[in-house]
């Protein structure tokens, strides 16, 4: 059946009050990604480049991003044609880029954590960067500069050593002028020009050219993932990722006192990431008139914007749920586990309190969530498809190690070290036991 492209845009309503709990189990539901299917279509592709290298991606650049490269990556010093941009939206980096890296170099461990548990018994930790991080940046239908900040940045402050930023190239080669110009303010050591699963083989095994590394971040299309999940399991790659990936979503609260534009332009602006956005409303005791302009201004605004196409069938996924008062709207939220909660409340601040489960939040009428996407300062690299009840959204400490150490006096294993033989013969390991009495017999000797 042809496609109704006349229609109102709209999301489809339930209410809670009159909701089973096996609906309401439906309704928190994200669609089943099929990640086993993606995993063997893209283990080709991953096997292909670990055993070609360079000339596999040479011929993937040609055959998916119809790209005709001599060499896949670029080193700095970067040249400054390829980074050429306007001074409006070089501001506009330079002023993200000094927030986000404000909030990330506050989230640096500099200091190590130290703790005497027993005399003579002193525990510490410290933190590492993780040598060689990969990025990736996806590219498609939009050119994302904002995550290469937003992965760049962190690994930066971090003070990672090898920083791979992997993008796929446009079709003449080149990488375009934003991600060329983050890659640089970042101190990236190399821009891998190929996209989805080759690049993400490239940075786990490395090629001639394309350095190993030890981490891989970045969101991506369901090849990237698929292959970030494939290498991660592979023990010769000795690579670990950031967090599994899915489509975008957005979950936003509001009560009566919420403007309808405003929430209708929060909702739409996830939205348009993608026809496989998942956009969620939950309405505290709302009005019936102030639902339906919520609604009217959806259909409105989104027939004036520029991804309309996409707007249509990612609306027409989402919902709208109906929770009689702000407990509720909350627990249906922590239950859902968004990767953006946007609060619309009369005393948005006071919610957050109770809000357990989010990747990032946005707090009041004049937090849109765009801000945290490009420029306030946090990341938007965020646990999404429930996995914000488990998983943090990317952030300095991603990039980092923790390392525990612990320095005891002869003083502090003769207090320790009877505890620590009592419990080696417990489970019968006489050698642990052996470590500590040889010890204390030499220190009982020689004192
Ligand atoms: N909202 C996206 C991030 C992004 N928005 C990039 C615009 N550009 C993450 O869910
Ligand atoms: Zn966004």
């Amino acid at each position: 059946p042809k496609e109704d492209f006349s229609g109102p845009i709209r999301m489809t309503t339930s209410d809670l009050s009159t909701t089973s709990p096996e609906a309401r189990d439906r309704l928190l539901k994200r669609p089943v990604l099929r990640s086993d299917e993606m995993i063997s279509k893209v283990k080709p592709i991953v096997d292909d480049v670990r055993a070609r290298g360079d000339a596999a991606l040479l011929d993937f650049a040609l055959k998916f991003d119809r790209a005709t490269l001599t060499s896949t990556v670029i080193r700095p010093p970067f040249a400054p044609k390829s980074m050429q941009l306007t001074e409006e939206v070089k501001h506009a980096i330079d002023a993200a880029y000094s927030n986000i890296r404000k909030f990330h170099a506050a989230q640096v461990n500099a200091e190590a954590l130290v703790v005497e548990t027993m005399p003579g018994v002193v525990c510490s930790r410290f933190s590492r960067p993780i040598e060689r991080v990969g990025l990736y940046v996806p590219g498609g239908t939009a050119v994302l500069p904002s995550t290469a900040l937003m992965l760049g940045v962190p690994a930066q402050v971090a003070g990672c050593k090898e920083i791979v930023l992997a993008t796929p190239p446009r079709a003449d080669g080149s990488v375009s002028p934003e991600v060329m110009y983050v890659a640089q303010l970042v101190g990236a050591t190399a821009v891998l020009k190929a996209g989805g699963g080759q690049a993400v083989a490239a940075m786990a095994y490395g090629t001639g050219t394309v350095p190993k590394v030890d981490k891989i971040f970045g969101p991506g299309n369901q090849w990237v993932t698929a292959a970030k999940m494939l290498v991660q399991n592979d023990t010769d790659a000795l690579v670990s990722i950031d967090m599994p990936a899915g489509p975008s979503e957005v979950l936003v609260i509001a009560d009566e006192t919420a403007n309808p534009a405003f929430v209708a332009a929060d909702l739409l602006s996830q939205a348009e990431h993608g026809v496989d956005s998942q956009v969620v409303l939950v309405g505290v005791a709302l009005s019936d008139a102030l639902l339906a302009a919520i609604e009217e201004q959806v259909d409105q605004q989104a027939n004036a914007l520029s991804r309309v196409t996409i707007l249509r069938e990612s609306v027409s996924k989402s919902i709208i749920v109906k929770a009689s008062n702000l407990q509720e709207a909350l627990d249906f939220s922590n239950d859902y586990a968004p990767e953006h909660l946007i609060l619309h409340l009369r005393d948005a601040p006071a919610a957050v309190a109770d809000v357990q489960n989010a990747g990032s939040v946005f707090v009041g009428a004049f937090t849109p969530e765009s801000c945290g996407d490009y420029a306030s300062g946090t990341n938007h690299t965020l646990p999404t498809n429930g996995y914000a009840r488990q998983f943090s959204g990317v952030n300095t400490q991603s990039f980092q190690k923790h390392i525990t150490s612990q320095q005891i006096t002869e003083a502090g294993l003769k207090e320790l070290g009877p505890i620590v033989a009592t419990l080696a013969d417990c489970e019968g390991l006489s050698a642990h036991a052996n470590a500590v009495r040889v010890r204390l017999r030499a220190g009982l000797t020689s004192s």
